[in-house]
């Protein structure tokens, strides 16, 4: 628990905008939460920011994470409890720095974190490491996933029991670099009229530790069933992929980066196509939008991430508010900020 004393938060940065939600954690900064419930509970397995003084760039060299906590509360609200430590890197063999987003999931009683890191030769590829308990400790696996590539991995567990962990992030997230599952250093990032890179994805085995099929695209389309180009950076995807279900579609929600919408799609099974819908978070303070959703207690909840606490873009605090479906299954746009 040591580390949350070392990056304490000042006192919130003196400002005249008006925030939706205040932050649910305000003794170390915290970000891209992963939100679940398990055993009734609600888990959030964030990253952990801190200020070391990493230079800025647009690889995202500024978040130059080393570790994770895992966060939990009886419902949204309620007391939130730090469980302290959940994974250190110097305890992941394979992984050389950046511990971004992470995500968990249960199977029979056992909890897997879910974590990018880049490796000793900074490629970024997706830990997993087990525990007991959801709230960690977390054993990491001596390597990375076989397979794996890119940055921001989700588990979405379906209701026939099957596991699928999506995953990919473009500039910083090095999806650009991958093409056919071959890395190809220096690949260049789209010219506008490009087709975007779309997240992948893979069914997990029943080990929850190795993907059980090659990795594979989503297709992500607009209502004429296109794909988006890279001009299209208002909607088509950039990092922070999460898959929710509601009313037995499949909702694919993901960050579109530098216009820092939360946007969303929906689809007929896990590997999609997914149809693009709309916005639903807009831009928050701060450069990064990342978000989960989940259900308790019969509400759903949009967890999400600003830069309130410190005004800085690798400062962040994780949030949570309520989501609103509209009677066709749609989603109610949450603006972050009251007007
Ligand atoms: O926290 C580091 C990175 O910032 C995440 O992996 C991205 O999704 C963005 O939130």
């Amino acid at each position: 628990n040591n580390t949350a004393q070392e990056n304490k938060p000042e006192a919130p940065k003196t400002t005249d905008k008006k925030y939706l939600s205040e932050p649910l954690v305000t003794h170390m900064y915290t970000a891209d939460p992963s939100a679940h419930v398990f055993n009734g509970r609600i888990y959030i397995y964030p990253s952990h920011d801190t200020a070391n003084g990493a230079a800025m760039n647009d690889d995202g060299g500024h978040f130059n994470m080393v570790d994770y906590h895992v966060f939990s509360m009886d419902s949204v609200g309620g007391k939130v409890t730090d469980h302290g430590l959940a994974l250190h890197i110097k305890d992941v063999p394979w992984a050389g720095r950046q511990m971004w987003a992470p995500d968990a999931a249960e199977r029979d009683g056992k909890y897997y974190l879910y974590f990018p890191a880049k490796d000793k030769q900074d490629i970024f590829r997706i830990g997993v490491a087990v525990s007991d308990k959801p709230e960690g400790p977390f054993v990491p696996e001596k390597e990375p996933i076989k397979g794996s590539y890119s940055m921001d991995p989700t588990v979405f567990k379906d209701e026939d029991g099957s596991y699928y962990l999506y995953m990919g992030g473009i500039w910083g997230g090095q999806l650009q670099n991958w093409n056919n599952n071959q890395y190809g250093a220096g690949d260049s990032l789209r010219k506008p009229d490009q087709l975007a890179k779309m997240p992948v994805m893979a069914k997990l085995n029943i080990d929850m530790k190795s993907l059980a099929e090659p990795v594979k695209e989503i297709q992500l389309l607009d209502a004429n069933g296109k794909p988006f180009c890279e001009k299209d950076n208002d909607k088509r995807f950039f990092e922070a992929a999460w898959v929710h279900k509601y009313n037995g579609k499949y909702y694919l929600s993901y960050s579109t980066g530098d216009t820092h919408n939360i946007c969303y799609a929906i689809g007929d099974n896990p590997y999609g196509p997914f149809t693009y819908q709309g916005i639903i978070l807009k831009p928050v303070e701060g450069w990064t939008n990342h978000h989960s959703i989940a259900q308790h207690n019969g509400k759903w909840y949009l967890f999400y991430h600003d830069s309130q606490l410190s005004g800085e873009t690798n400062l962040r605090n994780i949030k949570v508010t309520e989501l609103h479906y509209n009677s066709d299954g749609s989603i109610k746009t949450i603006d972050p900020f009251v007007k």
